[in-house]
């Protein structure tokens, strides 16, 4: 092999600073241990059950602590070389095809999916080469509508995002980022014509939308509306398959001649007496699909609202996927989830900064992130269940299509039945073929399994992100959608296929913490309520729970919480957010240990036990102009018509800690004895003050908000009546 030859085509590199870190974390260690030896050896003589709480609670914050290291002693960080890529393979690029998911035309509105193909059919990637399949598990009409006209408008647009090389190539991302002025006279009177087709192509897909159905003459226009003559309901139809760009087809060419990726819209046959199994159900279906028209060994996957803000990350994954010396023992890149719909200070901690830019790094260094959902590049034969083993290579060339004189309706009707309900029967679809079936978070159980056969992943986290979605925007949305997540992973730790039960002794013991730091979400519920509660009150009561100010075991104390503090702050900032920021993913690591996770444990123990199942949930992706301005003024949204449970727990909590400091400052201010509050208990006033202050946005949204984002008044009368009797009793007893 040349000198050439052997230059890889990514490079992996250590974290710097990372025995300043060991060290750090040592301390904290001998810290945390410091405090469980005292709670160990002072206990008291009386109320010894709540200070064995204590304990318990001081344990588990240890134990998940010590799991969270493994997210940090070992990070890792990638860089591609896409240059070599193109001098070595530009003639011999796998196929890659990409499957955009959809479930609900409301929910996730067509002009969003079609802006999220366009993105990715502009991909700076051979055509040829490209396909892109939309699963659309909502069968709606409309968004096959949607689809044939961007296949139409992709005519335009293609050759407009090459010609000029522009960047984002989603046309709405594009257009409302880019401004004529600044662009040269050729290029700005060419963007004004694309501008215009877009706008009225927008405009025939808004009113079909609020029409609910497509005219007259566009029905006349394809042959796929046809499909929809035999369609009961979304739940009960046929499968419907278009293949509306065949790439083998001479014809298919965009306005300057180029070839176009192949475009293909599937809504698989749905049947009430067959369960579809959501999205892992579409993914299995489209990968069956795909293998008959494409056959790419490589398949991306996005959600609908994740539009591609790289045209080169094809690229960036191939490097991976194609390296001479590592490639071929990695199964999938994944990309962060990033998004573009964020606040300044992000209220609700939607950019998950510190997962994306801390913990997955510390994952990769251990054998690779998990598998999230969107935003990952797998290889065909990886997710379809193949081992590794040492010889295992990446073979990309062999999965050409086979160039029969088949007419693109004789293929559609020959490969229709493979996304039929009943064509996973007796099949390893869904458990070792394809994504699993069986749980709320199909992706990450999908990826562990596939590390568990040996396989790495890779983390490929860029300074220019590679794609871009929207996230929740209200605190309800949030939490929902958290308590899924928690929920699922634990579903996962539970089963027999969880990183503890499988894993162990398969994957590195590192990964194994790290998946655990996330399976075991939910469990951190009791430890946070107890220690949201009970020092509060026994505040009030004037029972110290800590040692006092003059104690030597306050020292441990002391470090432990502030250095963590202090460190986490700093974690916030480097990865890239604001003061204010910390301050409110403070609040939301308390929002959700407090409901999420309380109500996913809940959830998942009377799944076990047989009684109901709360089934899928899919999280709103639009809200209106109302809720979106409070979004925008960064005011918590609390949607003063919603009396969700989880509201219910937060405002009792917040109303508790507000009445126990009330009742202490009026104590003290009556008797005195301001110092011997202070000396005996000054950590639990502390405790306490900081529990008020976080909850300062949900007082006034109790208590003086007026707009339509206020706290439901029933909610909060009821919330004030049980904190007001739970602080009188113990104050009483
Ligand atoms: C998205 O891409 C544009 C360039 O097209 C870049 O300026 C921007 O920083 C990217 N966004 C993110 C979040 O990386
Ligand atoms: C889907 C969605 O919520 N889009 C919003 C993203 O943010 C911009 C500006 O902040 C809004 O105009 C969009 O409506």
């Amino acid at each position: 092999m040349d000198s050439f030859a052997a230059a890889p085509l990514f490079e992996t590199k250590k974290a710097k600073g990372s025995s300043i870190y060991k060290l750090f974390s040592a301390s904290l260690s001998v810290g945390i241990v410091s405090i469980l030896i005292y709670r160990a050896t002072q206990i008291p003589e009386n109320r010894r059950i709540v200070w064995i709480g204590m304990f318990g609670a001081e344990l588990w914050f240890a134990f998940y602590w010590f799991l969270t290291q493994s997210h940090r002693l070992n990070r890792v960080y990638r860089r591609t070389f896409k240059d070599r890529l193109s001098q070595r393979y530009e003639d011999d690029l796998p196929g890659v095809d990409v499957f955009v998911c959809t479930a609900d035309p409301v929910i996730e509105p067509p002009m969003m999916v079609i802006n999220t193909v366009l993105s990715v059919m502009a991909y700076s990637y051979p055509p040829e080469k490209l396909a892109v399949y939309l699963s659309d598990d909502g069968g709606s009409e409309i968004t096959f509508y949607a689809l044939l006209e961007a296949s139409r408008f992709a005519k335009h647009w293609i050759p407009y995002c090459k010609k000029f090389n522009i960047e984002p190539r989603s046309p709405d991302a594009y257009f409302s980022s880019s401004e004529y002025s600044e662009l040269e006279a050729s290029q700005a009177k060419h963007m004004a014509s694309i501008k215009k087709l877009y706008q009225e192509m927008e405009n025939r897909i808004e009113l079909a939308k609020k029409l609910k159905r497509v005219s007259k003459d566009a029905l006349l226009q394809h042959r796929g509306f046809s499909s929809w003559d035999s369609f009961v309901s979304p739940k009960d139809h046929d499968t419907v398959m278009q293949i509306l760009i065949d790439g083998r087809d001479p014809e298919a060419k965009d306005i300057e001649g180029c070839r176009l990726p192949t475009l293909v819209y599937l809504a698989r046959e749905k049947r009430p007496q067959h369960f579809h199994n959501f999205k892992a159900g579409a993914m299995n279906a489209l990968i069956r699909v795909s293998s008959e028209i494409s056959n790419g060994a490589v398949i991306l996957n996005v959600d609908c609202d994740m539009y591609s803000n790289n045209s080169q990350s094809i690229r960036d994954a191939l490097c991976f996927f194609l390296d001479e010396e590592k490639g071929n023992e990695i199964a999938f890149v994944q990309f962060p989830q990033n998004f573009h719909n964020l606040t300044k200070n992000e209220l609700y901690g939607g950019s998950m900064r510190v997962v994306s830019n801390v913990e997955f790094h510390g994952l990769d260094g251990y054998g690779g992130p998990m598998y999230i959902g969107t935003g990952c590049f797998h290889r065909r034969d990886t997710l379809c269940g193949r081992k590794f083993t040492k010889e295992s290579t990446f073979e990309w060339k062999q999965n050409t299509i086979s160039t029969t004189a088949e007419t693109t309706v004789e293929l559609e009707e020959r490969i229709k039945q493979l996304a039929s309900s009943t064509f996973e029967k007796n099949t390893q679809w869904g458990n070792e073929t394809g994504l699993k079936y069986g749980c709320p978070v199909e992706d990450v159980i999908t990826g562990l399994t596939i590390q568990c056969r040996g396989w790495k992943s890779v983390y490929y986290n860029p300074e220019r992100k590679g794609f871009l979605g929207v996230n929740g925007t209200t605190l309800d949305q949030t939490l929902v959608m958290h308590k899924r997540w928690s929920e699922g992973d634990l579903q996962i730790f539970l089963s027999k296929y969880g990183p503890f039960s499988n894993g162990l002794g398969k994957i590195n013991i590192g990964l194994v913490m790290g998946y655990c730091v996330y399976c075991l979400w939910s469990i951190n519920c009791f430890a946070t309520l107890y220690y949201s509660i009970v020092p509060s009150v026994y505040l009030l009561k004037g029972v110290p729970l800590f040692p006092q100010v003059s104690s030597m075991w306050l020292i441990p104390f002391t470090y432990v919480i502030f250095a963590e503090h202090a460190y986490s702050f700093a974690e916030y900032l480097f990865s890239g957010g604001t003061v204010l920021g910390w301050w409110n993913e403070q609040r939301m690591w308390l929002y959700k240990r407090t409901t999420s996770y309380l109500f996913a444990f809940i959830d998942t123990l009377s799944t076990y036990l047989g009684y109901s199942n709360s089934g899928f949930v899919i999280s709103a992706k639009v809200s209106n102009e109302d809720v979106m301005e409070r979004y925008e003024q960064e005011r918590m949204e609390f949607g003063a018509d919603i009396s969700s449970p989880m509201f219910a727990v937060l405002t009792f909590l917040a109303m508790v800690n507000l009445f126990c400091l009330i009742g202490v400052s009026v104590r003290v201010i009556w008797r005195g004895g301001f110092e011997l509050v202070f000396r005996n208990m000054g950590l639990q006033v502390l405790l306490c003050g900081v529990l008020v202050l976080i909850n300062l946005p949900l007082y006034d949204a109790a208590f003086f908000r007026r707009d339509k984002g206020k706290l439901n008044g029933s909610v909060t009368i009821k919330s004030v009546f049980l904190a007001l009797s739970l602080c009188t009793l113990y104050f009483l007893v």
